[in-house]
């Protein structure tokens, strides 16, 4: 039998979903029931009436899944997945900010821990947070957590100055606007798609920003058929296989996540095999987040 088929076997045994986000290793990917972004997935597992989801992705996304379906057993393949940007807030910094700025309204994206969501207004994700925050009264105060790259964005898209956290995504971090035009001069037919976490001086050069989902709509509707990736390499896979007629490049071998990798087939069957690693959340933190992440889906 192969890995797969064994996956695929206690899976069923396991009353299991997989769950797989589109930055994860491509074999993974090849796996998963579903792929998508950390919102998408966390929610359509809410509707399956799997028992257990094994969520390859990194922890904040596990975190998501858990409050979303409080009921179902959540593990992780590997337990070290942790994201760089999620740990550059913490409750404690978050509470001191808060009480230097006590009118502000807390936006927190949703790569952060569930923490820190229940410490928040309201959440968003890349693909709304331009309209989570244009639904903030103009007189309002907000403070944007953590990720600068994405608050420079939007408050450049809506023309709103912001109390921005100084976090950021290592990997999109590197994606450097020199590189970028490198890239752009050796592949003039090739369209730019960024991702917002990427810093502004290479979001100014790209023919189009969006989130992962928001990259592969872009991708899949239009006419080009070259495109540079500016975000995780982990989405090429998808692209690739969804688009065979299109060509996909790589911005830079440096925009690779090792939290992203971290999840390989082995560790998926061995997680399904002795059901670890679980993932908790405190019931108190789970009703406050999803307060802030109600508040989001409610706008968008
Ligand atoms: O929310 C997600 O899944 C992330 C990390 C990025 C995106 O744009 O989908």
């Amino acid at each position: 039998m192969t890995i797969q088929e064994r996956i695929t076997q206690l899976k069923t045994k396991r009353h299991a979903v997989i769950l797989v986000h589109n930055y994860a290793r491509g074999d993974v990917q090849d796996i998963g029931d579903v792929v998508g972004d950390s919102l998408g997935l966390s929610r359509q597992a809410a509707r399956t009436p799997a028992e257990v989801i094994v969520f390859c992705g990194v922890h904040f996304m596990a975190e998501t899944a858990k409050i979303i379906s409080p009921e179902k057993l959540v593990i992780v393949p590997d337990p070290n997945a942790g994201c760089p940007l999620a740990n550059m807030v913490t409750v404690r910094e978050l509470r001191a900010m808060k009480a230097k700025h006590p009118d502000a309204v807390v936006v927190t994206y949703v790569n952060s821990s569930a923490a820190v969501k229940a410490e928040s207004d309201v959440c968003c994700t890349s693909a709304n947070a331009v309209n989570v925050v244009k639904s903030i009264p103009e007189d309002r105060e907000v403070l944007f957590v953590p990720d600068r790259n994405l608050g420079y964005y939007v408050s450049k898209q809506l023309g709103r100055e912001m109390i921005l956290w100084d976090g950021y995504c290592p990997t999109h971090q590197r994606i450097v606007p020199e590189q970028v035009t490198r890239m752009k001069q050796a592949h003039p037919e090739a369209l730019l798609v960024c991702h917002p976490e990427c810093p502004w001086e290479t979001l100014a050069l790209a023919d189009h920003v969006g989130s992962t989902t928001g990259i592969l709509d872009f991708c899949a509707a239009s006419d080009a058929t070259a495109f540079i990736i500016g975000t995780e390499l982990g989405i090429l896979h998808r692209l690739r296989k969804e688009n065979p007629g299109k060509t996909f490049l790589e911005v830079s071998p440096l925009a690779d996540c090792p939290n992203m990798k971290l999840s390989t087939l082995e560790k998926v069957l061995w997680s399904l095999e002795d059901l670890v690693h679980e993932v908790t959340v405190p019931a108190d933190v789970i009703e406050r987040a999803r307060g802030a992440i109600d508040r989001m889906l409610e706008i968008s």
